[in-house]
Parts: structure tokens; C-alpha cells; sequence
């Protein structure tokens, strides 16, 4: 299953172990990487193989993607943060959403890296193929209020990735009171770094399609819509504890 929110909070806890130098290897959770004294953040394992999104995201895409893309925003925080005990204590996506915490002179490289690294995290979980290809219960009301029709929701998501310039990503995310929105972020900005909560998102840096789609985005991004795993996006959203004003 899909369950970021408790993958986030066994990455929090792979952090404290790691200040003490314990060494942990969760199999469930598919750590690929045992956390090491220095090493507070872990590259996660993918939750289904190299393979699985095929023939819409390719292996050698997913092998590059993950085990070098991933891997770098990770070992760079690692960097980053080594001088820094109580930012290593933190959760990536503590980091993120308080990038206030985290001291002037790493905070750039925490927002990029740490951004990378959650980002990524996130994005391997919402993605699969097979499963439910249409939003559940709650989420589907949600985008059908919102976007008219999930159809309206899926024309106006393609418009937001085509539309950012460069590198950066595309949301669908929940504020606290439950309203989604399309939103789109530079770099390896997010949600959570707004205060909202990202249900889905797109990567559209070049590296996530260039070896398969080159520069034709469109095309990526249409694939992309065929391994959204809603069953995982709506379970996020239901899952958003609403603040009732
Ligand atoms: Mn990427």
C-alpha cells in the first residue's frame, strides 16, 4: 500500500536512530539504504520494479531517475546537514514544510535537496500501473465540484505541467480545510512548503522524460495520466485531517 504519511514518519525515525549511530534496514518500508551515523536521510526503495511503469515511463528513465537523481538530492542533504544535528533530527518532510527552522547558511541547499528528496519520495508512490484509473469517493466529489468532471480536472493538470517554464513540478493539493487546487512550483519547491498538501504531483524537469519522449513534454505528460494510481491520491485525501473553522 501506499501510505506516505507513514512512510514519513518511519523516515523521522530512521533520523533519530541515525543521530545515535543504530544502524536500521526496514525491509518493509523497502530501505534500500541502511541509515548510517551521518547519513540521517535514506534513498527509499521503489515500491514496484524498474519495469513497472512501462511502456509509459521506460526502466532506464526509472533507473537513472531514482538511483541517480533521487540518490543526489539525498546524499547532498546528507551534506548539507552533517555540521547541523538538530535539522538531521528532522523529518524531510518536516524540513519542508519549516524551512523557517533550518539555519541561513544551508537553508538554499536544504530547500533544494531536502525538496528533491521529499518530492521524489512522493512522486514514486503515486504512480502505478494498474489499479483504479479514476479518482475515489471523497477526492472524486472534490475534483468534480472543483474541475466540473474529472475530464475538466485532467485537461486543466496537462495545461499547469505544459506550462511551467524549465524545471519544476505540477500539484494537485489540499489546503487544510479540504480545497484542492492545480498548482505549480519552480525548481524543487512544493506544496508543503505553501502550507498545503500535495495529493499528486508531476515532476517535469527534463531528466523524468528527456530519454524517451526527448523534448515532446506533451507526450510524457499524457503518459503520465495512465499510471496515476488514484486509488493512493484519493487515500491521501481522505486520509488530510480537515480543519473545521
Ligand atoms: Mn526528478
Amino acid at each position: 500500500m501506499f501510505q506516505q504519511r507513514r512512510a514519513f514518519i518511519k523516515l523521522a525515525g530512521m533520523s533519530a536512530l541515525a543521530s545515535f549511530g543504530v544502524v536500521t534496514a526496514d525491509s518493509s518500508s523497502g530501505q534500500t539504504q541502511a541509515a548510517k551515523a551521518g547519513q540521517p536521510f535514506t534513498l527509499p526503495a521503489l515500491p514496484y520494479g524498474y519495469e513497472a511503469l512501462e511502456p509509459y515511463i521506460d526502466a532506464e528513465t526509472m533507473h537513472l531517475h531514482h538511483d541517480k537523481h533521487h540518490a543526489a538530492y539525498v546524499n547532498n542533504l546528507n551534506n548539507a546537514v552533517a555540521n547541523y544535528p538538530d535539522v538531521a533530527a528532522m523529518s524531510v518532510e518536516e524540513l519542508v514544510r519549516h524551512l523557517d527552522k533550518v539555519p541561513e547558511p544551508i537553508r538554499t541547499v536544504v530547500r533544494n535537496n531536502g525538496g528533491g528528496h521529499a518530492n521524489h519520495s512522493f512522486f514514486w508512490q503515486i504512480m502505478h500501473n494498474g489499479g483504479s484509473d479514476h479518482p475515489q469517493g471523497e477526492l472524486a466529489r472534490a475534483i468534480d465540484t472543483k474541475f466540473g468532471s474529472f475530464s475538466g480536472f485532467q485537461d486543466q493538470f496537462t495545461k499547469a505541467a505544459l506550462s511551467v517554464f524549465g524545471s519544476g513540478w505540477t500539484w494537485l493539493s489540499s489546503d487544510d480545510k479540504g480545497g484542492i487546487a492545480i498548482e505549480t512550483t519552480p525548481n524543487q519547491d512544493s506544496p508543503w512548503m505553501a502550507g498545503r498538501t500535495p495529493l499528486l504531483g508531476i515532476d517535469v524537469w527534463e531528466h523524468a522524460y528527456y530519454l524517451k519522449y526527448k523534448n515532446v513534454r506533451a507526450d510524457y505528460v499524457a503518459a503520465f495520466h495512465k499510471v496515476i494510481s488514484w486509488d493512493a491520491v484519493s487515500k491521501r485525501f481522505h486520509n488530510i485531517p480537515v480543519q473545521k473553522s
